[in-house]
C-alpha cells in the first residue's frame, strides 16, 4: 500500500520534506500541497510532486479524500488549528516542531487525541531518530551510571534579523527540551536563564548567546549555551555526566586533514546537513505506523510537556536570573 500524503506549509522544510517522501523514503506519495502562498506550492508540486493536487486551504486538504494522512510545516503558530481538524477527520499527522505555540494550544491537541482513544500526531522532534543521540542515549544507559549534570550547546552560524529573544526558547531550544526528556527518562522542575554581554553581532531585541539551566525531577542540572549568530558553524554539543563517568555526543563525521602545518575538519553550516540521516528516519517511521493508521514517536504529550517548558524558558528569560517553576499534569494513560 503507498500512504498518500498531504503537505500544509510549502516553505523550506515542507519542500524537504517533499523531497524526501518523493525520491528518498519507500511507502508514500505527496498527492496534495497546500500554502498560503499558493505559488510556493506551485513550484514544489512542479519541481517534485507533479501528481499533487492544489489545495487553496489546509482545512480543504485535510478533508480531501484522496489524502490518508496529513504532514504540518507551516509557521508555528498555524499548526494547532490544522493537527486539530486532521485529530478530527481521523487522519494520521506528522507535525513540524513546535506542535503548538503555546501550552494551552498543545493541551487541547493532547485533549482532542484522547478523546479519540488512539494516538494520531507525530511532532517533528527529529534528534530521538539520530544516530549519535542514540548512541548517547546507550552509553548513559550501560556506562556512566546514573547522570548527575548535562553540558549543552546549540549554536547557530547566524539567523534572519526577525529572530528576537523568545524564539532561542520556542524555535531553537525546544530541540533540547525534547531530546533531554527522553535521553534522560525525566522531567523538568524548573528553568533559569542567564545572560552574558551581548554578542557584537547580536542587535537589542535579540539577547545573545544565552544561557539556559534546566533541573530535572531526578536532580540533574542541564546546562545549554544558545548562540545563534555564532558565525563559525552550526555545532550541537551535548556531554552527560555521570557517577561512573562521562559520555558526549559524537560529532558529525569529518575527514582529518593535516595541512599548512595543521590539524584541521570541516565543521558543518546547516542544521538540514547536521539532521538528515534523523529527518529521513523520522518520517519513514510515521510512514510506517500512519499506513497502519496510527502515529508513532515523539507524542502530543511530548509536544505539550516541550510548549510548558517552553513558555517557563520565556517566562526565565525575563526573570533576572530567578528561577521559574515547571509542573505537569499527571500523563494520560494513552501516552503510556
Ligand atoms: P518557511 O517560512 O520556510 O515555510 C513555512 C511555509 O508555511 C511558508 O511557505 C508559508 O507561506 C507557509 N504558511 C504560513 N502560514 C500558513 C498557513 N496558515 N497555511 C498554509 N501555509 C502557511 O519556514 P520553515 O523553516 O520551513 O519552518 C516551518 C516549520 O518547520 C516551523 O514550525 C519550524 O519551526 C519548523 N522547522 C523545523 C526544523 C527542524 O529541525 N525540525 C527545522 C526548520 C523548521
Ligand atoms: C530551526 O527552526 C531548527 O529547527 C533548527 O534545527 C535549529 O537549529 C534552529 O535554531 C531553528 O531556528
Amino acid at each position: 500500500m503507498t500512504l498518500k500524503i498531504g503537505v500544509i506549509g510549502t516553505g523550506m522544510i515542507g519542500r524537504d520534506h517533499t523531497r524526501r517522501i518523493q525520491q528518498v523514503l519507500a511507502g508514500a506519495e505527496v498527492v496534495a500541497l497546500s500554502d498560503v502562498n499558493l505559488a510556493s506550492a506551485e513550484s514544489v508540486r512542479a519541481d517534485l510532486a507533479p501528481n499533487a493536487k492544489l489545495y487553496e486551504t489546509g482545512e480543504a486538504l485535510i478533508a480531501a479524500p484522496e489524502v490518508d494522512a496529513v504532514l504540518v510545516t507551516s509557521w508555528g503558530a498555524t499548526h494547532e488549528p490544522y493537527v486539530l481538524a486532521a485529530v478530527a477527520a481521523g487522519k494520521p499527522v506528522f507535525c513540524e516542531k513546535p506542535l503548538a505555540t503555546t501550552a494551552e494550544g498543545a493541551r487541547r491537541i493532547v485533549e482532542a487525541e484522547v478523546a479519540h482513544g488512539k494516538r494520531l500526531v507525530q511532532v517533528g522532534f527529529m534528534r530521538r531518530y539520530d544516530a549519535g543521540y542514540l548512541a548517547l542515549k546507550q552509553a548513559v544507559q550501560q556506562h556512566t551510571g546514573a547522570p548527575i549534570l548535562v553540558h549543552a550547546a546549540h549554536r547557530n552560524p547566524a539567523v534572519p534579523e526577525a529572530y528576537v529573544t523568545p524564539m532561542a526558547i520556542h524555535d531553537t531550544l525546544i530541540h533540547e527540551i525534547d531530546v533531554f526528556r527522553w535521553l534522560l527518562d525525566d522531567d523538568y522542575v524548573s528553568a533559569r536563564v542567564l545572560y552574558p554581554r551581548n554578542a557584537a553581532r547580536s542587535h537589542g531585541k535579540l539577547r545573545d548567546p544565552q544561557v539556559v539551566v534546566l533541573e530535572t525531577k531526578k536532580g540533574v542540572l542541564i546546562d545549554v549555551e544558545i548562540f545563534v549568530n555564532c558565525q563559525y558553524g552550526y555545532d550541537i554539543q551535548c556531554e552527560v555526566v555521570g557517577e561512573a563517568g562521562t559520555a558526549r555526543l559524537p560529532e558529525p563525521m569529518a575527514v582529518a586533514l593535516r595541512l599548512d602545518a595543521k590539524r584541521q575538519s570541516s565543521i558543518l553550516t546547516d542544521w538540514k546537513d547536521r539532521f538528515v540521516a534523523s529527518y529521513d528516519v523520522e518520517l519513514q517511521d510515521f510512514i510506517a505506523a500512519a499506513s497502519k493508521g496510527g502515529a508513532t514517536g515523539p507524542s502530543a504529550w511530548d509536544g505539550y510537556a516541550a510548549a510548558v517548558t517552553s513558555d517557563a524558558c520565556v517566562q526565565a528569560q525575563e526573570s533576572a536570573g530567578q528561577a521559574v517553576a515547571i509542573e505537569l499534569p499527571a500523563r494520560p494513560a494513552l501516552y503510556e
